[in-house]
This record gives structure tokens, C-alpha cells and sequence, in this order.
């Protein structure tokens, strides 16, 4: 990549960094068993028995206009749906295989209505596609990752039919981009040991891809994993480096820079409870309370958080999943303009909680509860008014007679009677706009 690539980068990538709070869908056969996408290759199922999901596949409570109200209501600007996971089947209506959802007993195209549906609420969309296809007779899969599932007999024999699937791989990725109107996010996902980069004749991609849609941002994996980051991290990125870094199930400690220092996009993809595909019996939800620190520690180091639902066999959002998003979206409402087009402040992070700014606008997230005055280390006469982002009420920020002996520090003063119930009943974390 060269210089001029960074540039068309920075330039791609602009609404992103601006909207920071996605969501992320991962849907599929598996919502039926469900146990989580990988439950085809952690329980050794067979394709004669993982095909009583793709014959019982009719999610008829599907709505996706609904789920886009519940995204466009929690805050999120732009969506990925699991365009085809790991196990091959493609939730839209693909040229090149019979293993998509128009062949089921639904008979829908689901990307379709999910990106009509997402734009008619003002949300960009983005399509995952799994690189790995455990469906595919000429898929190779081999190696570490994919155990436990058998080894391909196909690629035993002939590795060269590997370029059959790079085909296929190529020919849906296409088929996605121009069948699905202006995209904006590709998402692959994965690579690994010597599946990566040029092995998935990725140059080429790279050039359909811009070719098509040149708008289009995609992530990193064409050459890294949720776990390595590939030439995105160095100075010297390859075509194929992607638009941006893509930590799974991880905040990268400092954000995530190249090797000169400078900031690099990057998204934190995370799920909602403990698997990215519905699991009826996973109870372990993040609270809102959570999500939302999340999502500022992420703003806090110039990034991105793409959140995880996995919607149940019938298309519908869990319950509790629900429950979590409208929480997260009073506080969006109140406290969104936190986040949005916001990014790492000037100041080191406070010992109380977390800054975000935007311009001259410092967030001070204050997560811990105050017993006397919040000091703004280093920002002594830099303050001109703070205020209660929730609801503009004034924010003593006069200095206290208790702060003689730090100098070199502002205070927002919690203590004032208007304050009183200080913190907020919900307990969501307060945000002070400091100007
Ligand atoms: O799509 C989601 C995951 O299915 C996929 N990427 C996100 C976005 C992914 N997550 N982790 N991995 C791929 C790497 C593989 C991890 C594994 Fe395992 C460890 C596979 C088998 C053992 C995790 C634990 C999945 C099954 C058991």
C-alpha cells in the first residue's frame, strides 16, 4: 500500500471512525441447534446430520426492519450480517451454490431484506464472509484451526482444487457487491498458518473489490486472524492490509498504532454474551453498564465497537439481548454526542473513569462515584464551563477550597446541592462536558 493508499484510506474510513458503535449479526443454520457457530466442527457433526438444519430452516419471525429499529434505538450506526459463516451456508441468494437460504422452506434472500432494511434507518451496512467453508468439497480443511473437523479427502488428493474454492470464494464476494446495492463494510474473517494473504489470491480480490465498490472498507484478516494483525500494523501495509484492525473479544491496551506511532482505524468486535451465534442456554449477558464502558474505553483509544446479537431460529432478537440494547440506548440518547465523531483526548487517562474529546469538547466519563472534588489533572485555566452532558445542568467547576495543593489542576465539583443525587439512579455511568 502505498502512501496515496493511506490517504484513500483515511479518506474510506471517515464515517467510521465518526459513527463508532456497530452491530454485529451473526446468524445462521446454527441459531437452530444452538451452540454457537462453531458448534459443526467443536461436535464433530457430520454433513448428513448438519443437514437437518438447512431442511428445518425457516426463521418466520424474521423482521429485519425490526432489528434495524433496535440497532438504530441502541445507538449503532451500521451493521455486519453473516453474509456465509464458517459452515457454508449463505443467507443470500447465491448463483453458485444451492446451500443458501432461498433453498430452504423460507425461501428469502436475508441479506437482502437486512440491507434494505438497515438503510431505510439511515444505517450503513456491511456483509461478514467467511473465508474458512467447512461446506465446500474443494475447501482445504487442514491444520490446527479447523480441528477438530476432518480433513478434507478432496484436498488430500488434490490440493489444486484448493483454486476451485478461491473461485467460488472470488465469484460470492462479487455477486455480493454487485447484487446488494452501495455496501459499506466487507468483513472477512479469517486467515491463518498458510491460508493468508496471496494464498487467497488476495491482490486480485483487492482490485475486483475496488473495482466494484471503491467505497467499500474491509477489515484486516485477508492476511491476519482475531489474533495477529498483519501489515496493517507497519509502516509498509500490503494491498490487501484492509481498512482497519479488528481485535476480537479484546481491547487493544493503547488503541492501536502503526510502527511510526501514528493512529491506525480499528474495530473491537465483541459479543453481547458469551457466543457470537444464538445459544439458548447462555445466560452470561453483559450488562448495558458494561457495553457502554466498553464502548468509551474503545472511543477513548481512537476505536470502534462492533457489538454481537445472534438472533434465534425463528429471526428474532433474545429476549435479554433486547433488554441490553434499550438500556444502552437511553444512555446513547443522553450522552451519544460522547461518542459519535469523538476519539482519544490530549489528557492521560483520569484515575476515575475515561475522557473522550471531540475538538475542543473533553468528555470526563466519570465511572467511579465521587467523594469530594474530581480533579482534571494538567487542566488548570483550561476549563471554561462544565456541564451534565445527560441533561446541560451546570457542573460546579469553581476550585474548592480543598485543592490549594494541586496547582496544576481543574475540578468538577459534584458536591453542589444541584448534585445531590449524584450518581444518576440508573447507574449508568455520568458524562461532563468540559468546554
Ligand atoms: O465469527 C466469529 C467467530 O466464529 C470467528 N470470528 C468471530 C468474529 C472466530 N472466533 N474465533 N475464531 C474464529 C478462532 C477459533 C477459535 C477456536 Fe474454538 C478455538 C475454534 C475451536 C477452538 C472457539 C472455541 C470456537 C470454538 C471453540
Amino acid at each position: 500500500m502505498s502512501g496515496n493508499e493511506i490517504e484513500c484510506r483515511k479518506e474510506r474510513t471517515k464515517w467510521f471512525l465518526e459513527d463508532r458503535f456497530g452491530m454485529f449479526i451473526h446468524w445462521g443454520l446454527y441459531a437452530i441447534p444452538a451452540r454457537g457457530e462453531w458448534v459443526r466442527s467443536v461436535e464433530h457433526i457430520s454433513s448428513e446430520d448438519y443437514q437437518v438444519y438447512f431442511d428445518e430452516f425457516n426463521p418466520d419471525r424474521y423482521d429485519a426492519r425490526e432489528w434495524a429499529r433496535t440497532a438504530k434505538a441502541a445507538g449503532m450506526k451500521y451493521a455486519v450480517l453473516t453474509a456465509k459463516h464458517h459452515d457454508g451456508f449463505c443467507l443470500f441468494d447465491s448463483k453458485l451454490t444451492d446451500y443458501k437460504s432461498t433453498n430452504t422452506q423460507s425461501g428469502r434472500d436475508l441479506v437482502r431484506e437486512f440491507v434494505d432494511a438497515f438503510r431505510a434507518e439511515g444505517l450503513k451496512v456491511g456483509l461478514y464472509y467467511s473465508l474458512l467453508d467447512w461446506h465446500h468439497p474443494d475447501y482445504p480443511a487442514f491444520g490446527d484451526l479447523i480441528h477438530p473437523m476432518r480433513a478434507n479427502e478432496n484436498y488430500r488428493r488434490d490440493p489444486a482444487r484448493f483454486e476451485h474454492y478461491l473461485d467460488y470464494m472470488h465469484g460470492q464476494v462479487r455477486e455480493l457487491l454487485t447484487n446488494y446495492g452501495k455496501l459499506d463494510i466487507m468483513w472477512f474473517d479469517f486467515s491463518y498458518e498458510n491460508l493468508k494473504g496471496e494464498a487467497w489470491r488476495a491482490t486480485e480480490l483487492m482490485e475486483m473489490i475496488r473495482s466494484i465498490q471503491p467505497h467499500l472498507i474491509i477489515d484486516n484478516r485477508l492476511e491476519a486472524s482475531g489474533e495477529e494483525g498483519g501489515s496493517i500494523y507497519t509502516n509498509n501495509p500490503s494491498p490487501y492490509a484492509g481498512d482497519f484492525a479488528s481485535p476480537e473479544q479484546i481491547i487493544p491496551p493503547n488503541g492501536v498504532t502503526d510502527a511510526a506511532g501514528n493512529s491506525i482505524p480499528w474495530e473491537a468486535c465483541m459479543t453481547l454474551n458469551n457466543n457470537w451465534g444464538y445459544a439458548s442456554t447462555d445466560r452470561t449477558y453483559k450488562s448495558a453498564k458494561t457495553v457502554i464502558r466498553k464502548l468509551v474505553e474503545c472511543v477513548s483509544k481512537n476505536g470502534n465497537l462492533l457489538l454481537n446479537v445472534g438472533p434465534d431460529a425463528k429471526g428474532e432478537m433474545p429476549r435479554k439481548t433486547l433488554e441490553v440494547l434499550e438500556q444502552v440506548g437511553d444512555w446513547m440518547t443522553q450522552n451519544g454526542d460522547s461518542i459519535y465523531g469523538c476519539g482519544q483526548a490530549d489528557f492521560p487517562k483520569p484515575e476515575w473513569g475515561r475522557y473522550t474529546q471531540k475538538g475542543n469538547k473533553l468528555f470526563a466519563h466519570v465511572f467511579e462515584d465521587s467523594v469530594g472534588p474530581v480533579n482534571l489533572v494538567g487542566l488548570a485555566d483550561k476549563v471554561r464551563y462544565a456541564r451534565l452532558l445527560a441533561d446541560g445542568s451546570e457542573v460546579s467547576s469553581t476550585r474548592p477550597w480543598n485543592a490549594k495543593m494541586y496547582p496544576n489542576d481543574a475540578f468538577i465539583n459534584f458536591a453542589s446541592p444541584e448534585h445531590f443525587s449524584w450518581p444518576l439512579p440508573d447507574e449508568r455511568d455520568t458524562v461532563v462536558e468540559v468546554t
